[in-house]
């Protein structure tokens, strides 16, 4: 049987060991024993704290860049002042999960069947801890979430008190706060728990929530597109196709989907809305489900990840309005008339981004294996080839490719996920695999509480004013 990179990796160690070639450090051989994410993270945490007071002593007073009025008055956009360790964005190569590109993570990371797309299991146990885990270690991952997912009976009676037309997404927040009567942290911070053990009940909760996220986004969906009806998870699935298994999907293909979609959706370095929102709440020391709740109010806005939503309605009224297989000019046309109505191009452009969004062409190689002839997907296929100029010749846009929700839509709506106003809430249990990863180190590493400053207007113009005079 051919051996992975890890698998020859540690071979070739014990070799060297044996041949008394090298001394074994006693963390190597822990790493290798340590099956639970909770013990990893036991080892590791004191040498993150030590490395962040060494940076924080050694270079503390380095500057970051210049920050600018346009900076200040345009969403902040550019300025350096946020510590992320799960993940970074690069502006023209995208995003990189603790270092790994996303073909690396779907080269590296286990996944459930062969040449399979990676398992979210994977991927949480690489954001939480820097490290490629071996399928042993991403499998009690989905134990351990599978162990945790029951939801209490009121959070059921909490959603229930919506109307099932009420946003997807609102019913996913009112569950999350619901599901916040079980916080850990909140009841420990009450009986005065000592700050460096905070992680500990923020650890716990993060993962009561993410393993409750797939049976609450299920039963949404069902009580909002199909009466109601509650399908009971399988245990024996991993957490991806357990999801898609409860939306009602048997597909293996939708499987797969499910499993990449909540790869790649989960986290963005950190100063996106979402990210940044469960952050700042957090460092009230709001528990993980408060802060949590908050972020996916953030995300549930247009420009940010309702965008998915926005795409594939955009796109069925292409259809419907142009046919699926418009010429160029067509298509040009109607991209043309969405800028003209005042309307955004969704799925297009980036604060960040200034290249195709890795995670649209990981999704663009998904149909290409598994769809490639579907209309819908053919029309997302040639908006790629118009909108890019189209918005460059507004010559305001300073990122014209494609994000990540231009494509999402096309491939659930292919394996039967046709309601797209559920698509945000994916998007949100995907996100908080980074988000709460990243919580998990905010207070193990004792983050301080957020408090960027303000300035007004005229205040601005005052100081820029003296600073005219003296130069
Ligand atoms: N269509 C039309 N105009 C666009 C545009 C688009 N796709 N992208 C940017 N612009 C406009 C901006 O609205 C702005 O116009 P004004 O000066 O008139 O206000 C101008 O171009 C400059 O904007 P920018 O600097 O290029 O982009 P921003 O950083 O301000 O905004 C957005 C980034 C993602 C919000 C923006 O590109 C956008 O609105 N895109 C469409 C919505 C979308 O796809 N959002 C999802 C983004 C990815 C994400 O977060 N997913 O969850």
């Amino acid at each position: 049987m051919a051996m992975g990179g890890r698998a020859r990796g540690v071979a070739s160690k014990l070799r060297r060991i044996s041949a008394g070639c090298e001394i074994a450090p006693h963390w190597w051989f822990r790493r290798l024993l340590t099956t639970d994410l909770r013990s990893r993270l036991v080892e590791l945490i004191p040498g993150e704290q030590e490395r962040l007071k060494k940076l924080k002593k050694e270079h503390g007073s380095v500057p970051l860049g210049q920050t600018t009025v346009d900076m200040a008055i345009g969403g902040m956009r550019g300025i350096k002042g946020m510590l992320w360790e799960t993940s970074l964005l690069d502006p023209e190569e995208g995003i990189r999960f603790r270092g790994l590109s996303i073909p690396e993570c779907q080269e590296k990371l286990p996944a459930a069947v062969s040449d399979g797309e990676p398992i979210p299991e994977g991927l949480f146990w690489l954001l939480v801890t820097g490290e490629v885990p071996s399928k042993e270690q991403a499998a009690t991952l989905t134990k351990d979430w599978a162990s945790r997912s029951d939801i209490p009976g009121h959070v059921y009676d909490v959603v229930n008190a919506l109307p099932s037309n009420a946003h997807p997404m609102t019913q996913l927040t009112a569950g999350v706060m619901a599901l916040q009567t079980d916080s850990e942290f909140q009841k420990a911070y009450e009986k005065g728990i000592h700050k460096s053990k905070f992680w500990e009940p923020v650890y716990e909760d993060s993962m009561n929530l993410i393993a409750r996220l797939p049976g609450l986004a299920s039963y949404i969906y069902q009580r909002t597109y199909h009466g109601g009806k509650l399908i009971e998870s399988n245990k024996s699935l991993d957490y991806g196709a357990n999801f898609a298994h409860m939306l009602g999907f048997k597909e293996p293909k939708m499987h797969e989907l499910m499993r990449l979609y909540l790869t790649i959706h989960s986290d963005h370095e950190g100063g996106n809305v979402s990210a940044h929102t469960v952050r700042l709440v957090g460092s009230a020391l709001s528990d993980p489900y408060l802060s949590f709740a908050a972020g996916m109010n953030g995300l549930a806005g247009p420009l940010h990840g309702l965008a998915n939503q926005e795409v594939l309605r955009w796109i069925n009224e292409a259809v419907e309005a142009i046919g699926a297989d418009a010429s160029k000019e067509k298509l040009t046309k109607y991209v043309k008339d969405t800028l003209n109505s005042g309307k955004v191009v969704p799925g297009y452009g980036h604060a960040v981004l200034r290249k195709t969004d890795p995670r649209y062409t990981c999704q663009r190689e998904f149909a290409l294996k598994h769809l490639p002839d579907d209309p819908i997907f053919k029309m997302v296929s040639n908006l790629y080839e118009v909108v890019p100029d189209i918005l460059l010749e507004t010559g305001k846009v300073k990122n014209p490719w494609p994000n990540v929700d231009a494509h999402s839509g096309v491939l659930l709506q292919y394996f039967g996920l046709t309601e797209e106003n559920y698509y945000t809430v994916l998007f949100g249990v995907s996100r908080a695999l980074g988000v709460l990863a990243q919580l998990v180190w905010d207070r193990a590493l004792g983050l301080p509480i957020e408090r960027p400053k303000s300035m007004t207007m005229e205040w601005l113009e005052n100081y820029c004013k003296k600073q005219t005079v003296t130069a």
